[in-house]
């Protein structure tokens, strides 16, 4: 488990990485990608405070890789802003036969009618699981639906499906039809 002042260390960098690198005066580049030493000194931490926030947050959501180059960088595995221009530049998979997404059940007349939107983000989330769902879902309310994703029909259907680094499935739109309640 992450301390109070780790798990605050773990969101300054998901916000650095995936939604706003210019307040910490950093850019990313193409894949999302930037030098460990640059966000070491952005932050002002040091190498063992990353390394921690890095192995330990609840959902891996940071990923180290060295380039060819040798330079060892960071990026958020999924989660990107849309207004962050990053490709992830991940393969497309094939998904299980069906995924899930929890959401307020406010949301729900909404997605039924227009189907899952990836709304600020690059991709629409989904959940391998029923409580990752309801986890992802309580973020933001209390009472919360689970819905089921066709991903197999939809993958017939000719939408591609990526897996994140963390096991999180990413896709552009679920369309109505392939939607139903849990
Ligand atoms: C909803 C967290 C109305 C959608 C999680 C969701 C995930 C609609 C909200 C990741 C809609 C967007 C992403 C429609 C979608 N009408 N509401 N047509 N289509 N929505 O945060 O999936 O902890 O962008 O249901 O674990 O909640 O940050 O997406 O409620 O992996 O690493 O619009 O963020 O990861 O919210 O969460 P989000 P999400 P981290």
């Amino acid at each position: 488990e992450l301390s109070r002042d780790q798990v605050r260390l773990s969101r300054r960098m998901s916000l650095v990485l995936r939604h706003r690198p210019e307040v910490a005066g950093l850019t990313l580049d193409a894949n999302g990608w930037v030098p460990v030493a640059d966000l070491l000194a952005a932050l002002r931490i040091s190498r063992a405070e990353l390394d921690h926030v890095v192995a330990f947050n609840d959902k891996s959501r940071f990923a180290i890789a060295a380039g060819d180059d040798g330079v060892e960088r960071i990026r958020a595995s999924q989660g990107h802003s849309r207004r962050v221009a990053v490709d992830l530049d991940l393969p497309s998979a094939e998904p299980p036969a069906v995924l899930y997404h929890g959401t307020p059940r406010a949301n729900l007349d909404s997605i039924l009618r227009d189907g899952l939107r990836p709304g600020s983000r690059h991709h629409v989330h989904l959940s391998v699981d029923v409580p990752t769902a309801l986890t992802v879902g309580r973020r933001r309310s209390a009472d919360v639906v689970v819905l089921t994703v066709a991903a197999g029909a939809m993958t017939a259907d000719g939408h591609l499906f990526h897996r994140s680094a963390n096991g999180v499935w990413l896709t552009a739109v679920v369309p109505p039809a392939h939607l139903s309640l849990k």
